[in-house]
This record gives C-alpha cells, structure tokens and sequence, in this order.
C-alpha cells in the first residue's frame, strides 16, 4: 500500500438512490479531477472555493465533449478534510452506471481504487483520529440499535479516547515522579510507598471499570444473542413469528418442521435482539439425517448464545427430552418458557422449577396459538430487558465495544498489578519502570498512541471500500 497515492472509490452503497457519492483523496486529487470534472461557470477544479458544491459536468477524461453526468463537486484542501488529505468528492446521480462510469474515469486519470477502510487509515495516520474513534465510525455504520448508535457517537466525539488518556497521564505522572526523585534526590523527594500503591490503585479501579463495560458495550453493539430451544413441536418457531411479528419461519403441527437456523432482529428497550429459531431437540434414534445435522446446529448456537428460551410444552407432562435440553443448557442465561398456556396446563411453575432446578423468577408462562390472543410476550421483553440491561446502562457513559480494546486494557491491568506486587514485596523503584512501560504501551494501543502495523491493519480490515 502506497500512501502517496491518490486513492478513490464509490462512498455510497451500489444501487439506485437519488445520489452517489465518489470520493477521492490524495496529493493529486485535484489534478486527477480537473481531467474528468468540468465546473459550470468557467472555474477550473483548482479555482473552486474550499467546501463549496459547485455544479459540474462530470465526463470521459479524454473527451470533454462526451459527458456522464451533470452533478456537484467539492473540494476540501488538506489538511481540513476526512482524511487530511486534499479530498474531491462528486455528487452524482445515484445508481449503479453514472457511478461506476465515474470511477472508471478517475482511475484512468491516475486514481488507484482505495483498499477497505483505506479513507479512514489515511485519517489515522495523518492524525484526524485515533483508533478508538475509527473504530467508532465502523460501529456508527455497523450500529443494528439506539443505544448501539449512541455509544459509538460518544466514543467518535472522543469520550474513549478521554479516558484512556486521563489515565495514561496518571501513570506518566507517577512514573516521572519516580524518575525524578531517583535522578535528582536532592531536590525531589521520594515518593511515599503507601502514596505509590495507593495512586496504582487509582489507576487500576479505572482500568477495571472500562473492562466493567465490554460485556454491555458488546451487546449494545451486536445485540443480545437469543436462542429458542425446545423438543419438536413446543412452539419455538411460532414465538420467532409472535416476536417478530412476521411469518418467516414455517410452523407445522409436524414434529421437527424448523432444521436450519432461522435469524431475525428486533428492536428491544434500544437494544436489538438476535433472535435464532432451531430444530427441535429429540433422541437422535427418532430424527431423520437432515434433523440431526439441524439438531447439531442448535446445538452450536447454544454455546454461543447471550441468552437462551428454553421452551417447555404446558399442556402435557414434562418428558426425559426436556430434562436432557435442561442438563445441555447447564451454566447459559436461560429464561425457561412454559408455552401453549393458552390450552389447560399439566406443568405448574413450581412443578417446572423443581423438576429443572431453575429458580421461579426465571419462569414464564407464554402462548403464541396460531389463531388466538398471545399470552406473556410483554413479560417475556421485560425479563430480558431486566437480565442485561437494568442498573447496566448509565446515560452517557462510553462503553468499551470491541476485543481489541479490552484486550490491550487486560495487558495494562496486568502490567499495573506486576508493578503494584514489586512494590509491595520493597523492590526498588527503578525496577519499576519496565511494568509500568508497558502499561503505558498497552493503554497506548487502545487509541493508538504506541501501536503496532499488525494492530492497525487488523483494525482497519473491517471497513468497507469507500469508508
Ligand atoms: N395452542 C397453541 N398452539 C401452539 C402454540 N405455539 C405453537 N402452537 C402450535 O404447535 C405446533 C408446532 O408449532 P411450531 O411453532 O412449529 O413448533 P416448533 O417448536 O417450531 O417445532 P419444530 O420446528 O418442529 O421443532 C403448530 O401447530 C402451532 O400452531 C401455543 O402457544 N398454543
Ligand atoms: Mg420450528
């Protein structure tokens, strides 16, 4: 990847809109656009005004006479751009031909097609953000829900960024303290041990309660993982649809209708939900080939579920099956649903709770019949709303929302607690700076103050062409 050269690409998604946006960035984009960018009212590209939409016929770069589109253009100098580079953009009619003819023309004129995320890692490393914030403007375009979208405007407007600032300017300052009073004894006194310990403490509280915040931060971001789980026939696919409120998975009175898993979001208290229908859970003996490989898969899913609806038919005894999906769910969030209360129950809560050693709380009754009024869902929202987001959810606050960004922080709480056990057991302070170094790198690598190429390239591999 060259970082002179002048990259371009289509900034908006293919397809028909009323506008499509091309962007191009680099020392040569002006140049690179007078050749293919005419100006109504006689202005070359070089003599347009900074920011200003100027109205343009847009055509072949060797033929000014045979033109594609009449559209606007724009030309930011750097370094007062996206990128910090000097950026054109042309605004061209949308779909999927004005467009591409477009680029077609600007890369004959000397453009090279930008890489994914290629806009936002010239930004990075000209200094327009930092990692936290190009990773926040992934998020923002990622963003499936409200507060998914507002924690990654706050970590854009730098909040992020603040915080692991402020906390490496603490461990600057007591690190040069340290340095200080070993280099200069006479005039810097030596910083009190319990002063010390007590200032990595401080540190390290902060430290702990950013990681406090990836498990909401990621749900914010990806959404709950919700699996319905069930025997053949208790009504899982039917609770997909109710939730849903759509028809999109098949429901038979059939045993073992749903093989594959079915996926559908919805919006809950500002989260969404993934929602994820499975085939049914029964002896492998009474399952055909294709149910068992369906049967594999809910199986997988449930692993990785956030959440799990454990679905119990009411209306009829409680089976080995059940007992069986109940050991498999051991240790996963579950809310164990007692469904088709609609008809005459044979499954009391307290019956449920005791056969499934689940605690009460955890029970709901719900029915989702084909033609009929549903029982439970409103609860059933509450109870998930209740489980991952009540007392978890401060009003702007930033939430860590990537691994990346707790790993590094991990790397600094153990580099922070080394430095506080050499402390403790009296090592000398200049033993000290080799821990607290890497605290400092580690926090560096979250916004990419002290960071890696492999870092960045992991980073910046996410993004879509044109961002
Ligand atoms: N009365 C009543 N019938 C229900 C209810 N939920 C589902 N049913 C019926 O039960 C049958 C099975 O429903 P499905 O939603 O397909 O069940 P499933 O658990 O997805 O079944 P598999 O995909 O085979 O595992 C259908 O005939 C539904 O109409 C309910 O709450 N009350
Ligand atoms: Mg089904």
């Amino acid at each position: 990847m060259k970082l002179h050269d002048t990259i371009t690409a289509i900034a908006t998604p293919i397809g028909s809109g009323g506008i499509a946006i091309l962007r191009l960035s680099g020392s040569q984009a002006e140049e690179i656009a007078t050749r293919v960018v005419s100006p109504l009212g006689g202005k070359t590209v070089a003599e347009l005004e900074n920011y200003k939409l100027t109205l343009s016929m847009i055509h072949a770069c060797d033929n000014p006479e045979a033109p594609i589109d009449r559209a606007l253009a724009v030309v930011m100098r750097a370094p007062r751009s996206y990128t910090g580079e000097t950026v054109v953009e042309i605004h061209c009619h949308g779909g999927f031909f004005a467009a591409s003819r477009i680029l077609e023309e600007l890369l004959k004129s000397g453009a090279r097609l930008a890489e994914g995320g290629e806009f936002t890692r010239r930004a990075f490393l000209n200094g327009k953000t930092d990692l936290t914030g190009a990773e926040a403007t992934m998020d923002l375009i990622d963003a499936h829900s409200a507060l998914g979208l507002g924690n990654a405007a706050r970590a854009l407007k730098g909040q992020l960024f603040d915080a692991i600032e402020a906390l490496r300017e603490q461990v600057i300052a007591v690190t040069s303290h340290i340095s200080a009073a070993a280099d200069y004894p006479e005039e810097v006194d030596i910083p009190q041990q319990e002063h010390v310990l007590l200032q990595f403490a401080t540190i390290k509280q902060e430290i702990d309660r950013l990681l406090g915040t990836f498990e909401t931060g990621r749900l914010l971001k990806e959404g709950i993982t919700t699996v319905i789980v069930g025997r053949p026939n208790v009504g899982k696919s039917s609770l997909l649809n109710a939730l849903t409120r759509s028809d999109r998975a098949i429901v038979t009175d059939i045993p073992g209708t749903t093989r594959d898993v079915i996926e559908e979001y919805l919006q809950l208290g500002g989260v969404s939900l993934r929602l994820l229908d499975t085939a049914g859970l029964r002896s492998r003996e009474d399952a055909d080939a294709v149910e068992q490989l369906g049967m594999d898969r809910t199986m997988e899913q449930m692993q990785e579920a956030d959440l799990c609806l454990f679905l119990v038919d009411a209306t009829g005894a409680i089976t080995e099956e059940d007992l069986q999906i109940a050991a498999a769910l051991k240790g996963k969030q579950t809310l164990l649903l007692l469904n088709k209360t609609d008809q005459p129950e044979q499954v009391t809560v307290a019956g449920a709770a005791e056969a499934f050693s689940i605690a009460e709380e955890r029970i709901l009754k719900t029915a989702t019949p084909k033609d009929g009024k549903t029982i439970g869902l409103e609860a059933l929202e509450q109870a998930i709303c209740g489980i991952f987001l009540e007392g978890k959810l401060q009003p702007g606050e930033v939430y860590l929302s990537n691994a990346r960004q707790r790993d590094s922080l991990l790397k600094a709480a153990d580099a922070l607690s080394r430095a506080t056990e050499a402390l403790k057991s009296g090592m000398p302070y200049d033993l000290l700076y080799v821990d607290l170094e890497d605290v400092l790198s580690a926090l560096g690598e979250v916004t990419g103050v002290t960071v890696q190429e492999e870092i960045i390239e992991q980073v910046f591999a996410r993004f879509c062409v044109g961002k």
